[in-house]
């Protein structure tokens, strides 16, 4: 009871549980706490990717709790995404008593510090007893709950119960229990408050050295992964327009999609593969703002130029450098590193490489839309753009990985709305997508449209259940390749004697029987036209959707390679 009453006052609102004995204690005062709003799930691994998901909208903790034993071991996947991701999950597992650990005991596994280095803080919590000062296990919960938001990572509190599970004490008990707590009884207020913030008003101590190294740089280059939001993307594009310098923005940026600032190379990725553009491009310094890049063509390029300064600017302290390469690492919000150096660095003209590579764009998009929009075929670049282009102001895209977050990065139409893009890039699983993304649509409260693959479909298949009670509809437009079709496209696809069986991993399975059985909205489309009513559809439906796309692996690699030629075809000719 302490432990739930003293989060809910601390303003974490959402508890996911799982079914299970030993943590009904726990359930029993989720239950009985009004103020809390509460999710079941019976698989924990999708449960915690749900948490997980709630937590990436709302940036408040999530908390789960389960049974013991390898109920708990089922968190670890979206333990691991949490961490990398940054994200504040408080995750409460149930245990058995000391005197049956290490006896062979029924589900009784070794849990104290079972998730390892993905967690920024973990205790084992003792039996509840009255010989326990309750103001121990207040500070506790206020400790782990400042663990999480402060740091932005996972915290464990592995709790012991003995027998019995249910409410045992009587009400004369609790009171004597609880008289220490008075106060906190008599208050709304956690017994601990924590106040932090004082030392980041200092947090560019020499401003100066920042911007003496940013106005050393004569060609330079932003690029953006993951950053807080609309406003800090504002903020990038005043300070690339100050800067004079272009823009590669990750699909998670919220930079690409729905924003026409002629700043932005929205196919940056795809103009790397022209020799006549790598020509013009000569970067000495690169500011990179946010989380990591999908493009693997952008690493290369730094790679092979590298630029005598990189300056990263990242929410925390993690090095997020794959190419070490980073000179100049500082930790602090996009925003307020922006709104510090913008005032004091010299506003420049628009840079040789931002002209030329801004032409280049405009050219790619011309191309694109003329190429994809004659063709009434459903491959996967033509419905990602369909869905950038229909997806409506403000609504939820939660990309898969492998192609889906890569189609959308590279053939998004720059001309549709603004929309919050998410996605699980911290360890770029392919387990608990759609779990995630009904997690980030509870946490949103708003629709979300959801693009995946097949196989990251399969392997969820049983977080389904999750969305018929959904608030929100969720739409999950499912391209279906028959196996992975990202492995098409990487040199494997030339080991023919084993490429289908151990790495394109081919079905003939639709989900069609799946969405009727979870009572979900269900359509095929068999081509564009059909996909865009479909679609459209869908997005008035209170129901969740699935819309089945069957596109052919093979094929696939066809239109992107032909689609990167005709705009390379393009270039030459210009
Ligand atoms: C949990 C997990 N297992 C395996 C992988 C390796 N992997 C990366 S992409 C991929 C294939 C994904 O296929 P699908 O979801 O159908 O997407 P497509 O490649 O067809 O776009 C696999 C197995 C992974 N990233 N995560």
């Amino acid at each position: 009871m302490l432990i739930i009453e003293e989060l809910s006052r601390l303003g974490v609102e959402y508890f996911c549980v799982a079914p299970g004995s030993r943590s009904s204690p726990l359930v029993i005062a989720v239950v009985q706490n009004k103020k809390i709003k509460s999710f079941v799930h019976f698989d924990e691994r999708g449960l915690a990717f749900h948490a997980m998901g709630y937590a990436a909208a709302t940036k408040k903790p999530a908390v789960l709790i389960c049974t013991s034993g390898t109920a708990a071991a089922n968190f670890l996947p979206a333990v691991i995404e949490a961490s990398k991701k940054k994200l504040p999950l408080i995750v409460i597992t149930a245990d058995r008593p000391p005197e049956l650990r290490q006896t062979g005991a029924v589900q009784t596994i070794d849990q104290v510090g079972l998730f390892g280095k993905y967690t920024q803080w973990a205790t084992d919590m003792p039996c509840p007893d009255i010989k326990i000062d309750p103001q121990f296990v207040l500070t506790t919960i206020d400790q782990a709950w400042y663990q999480a938001v402060r740091n932005h990572g996972v915290v464990h509190i592995n709790c012991m119960f003995r027998q019995p599970l249910t409410l045992a004490k009587t009400s004369d008990d609790l009171k004597t229990y609880l008289k220490p707590l008075s106060r906190w009884e008599k208050s709304q207020k956690p017994y601990t408050e924590y106040v932090t913030g004082f030392e980041s008003v200092a947090i560019f101590p020499v401003p100066s050295k920042i911007t003496r190294r940013l106005d050393a740089i004569k060609n330079g280059l932003i690029v953006v992964g993951k950053i807080a939001g609309a406003d800090e993307a504002k903020l990038v594009l005043r300070l690339s327009e100050k800067l004079g310098w272009p823009i590669f923005a990750d699909v998670s940026s919220g930079l690409r999609l729905g924003q026409n600032h002629p700043n932005l190379i929205h196919y940056f990725d795809h103009l790397l593969l022209s020799e006549k553009v790598l020509n013009k491009l000569s970067f000495d310094g690169v500011l990179h703002l946010g989380g990591r890049m999908t493009s693997t063509r952008y690493y290369d390029l730094v790679q092979k130029q590298d630029p005598a300064e990189y300056i990263m600017v990242l929410n925390h302290a993690l090095r997020n450098d794959p190419n070490h390469q980073v000179s100049l690492r500082i930790e602090a919000s996009v925003s307020n590193f922006i709104q510090t150096v913008i005032g004091l660095i010299k506003p420049r003209k628009a840079s040789a490489a931002l002209k030329a590579l801004s032409k280049a764009d405009q050219m790619a998009d011309k191309t694109i839309e003329s190429i994809l929009s004659e063709d009434e075929r459903v491959s996967e670049p033509r419905i990602a753009r369909l869905v950038s282009q229909m997806i409506p102001e403000g609504q939820g895209l939660f990309l898969s990985n492998s192609m889906p977050i890569r189609d959308m990065g590279n053939y998004a139409d720059p001309k549709g709305n603004v929309v919050l893009v998410n996605g699980n890039r911290g360890a770029s699983g392919i387990d608990g997508i759609i779990a995630s993304a009904a997690g980030y649509s509870k946490g949103l409260d708003k629709p979300v449209t959801l693009m995946i693959g097949d196989l990251a479909a399969l392997h969820d298949l049983n977080s389904l259940s999750m969305l018929r009670d959904l608030p929100v509809p969720l739409i999950i437009v499912l391209l279906n390749n028959g196996g992975g079709a990202i492995f098409n496209f990487l040199p494997i696809a030339e080991f023919k004697e084993g490429f289908e069986k151990f790495w394109g991993t081919p079905h003939s399975y639709t989900l069609a029987s799946a969405a009727s059985m979870f009572e979900l909205n269900y359509s095929q489309p068999m081509d564009s036209d059909h996909f865009k009513k479909v679609y459209a559809q869908a997005l008035k439906s209170q129901t969740s959707t699935i819309i089945e796309v069957i596109t052919n692996r093979e094929e696939n690699v066809k239109v992107h390679r032909t689609l990167s030629q005709r705009i390379l075809d393009r270039f030459v000719s210009s």
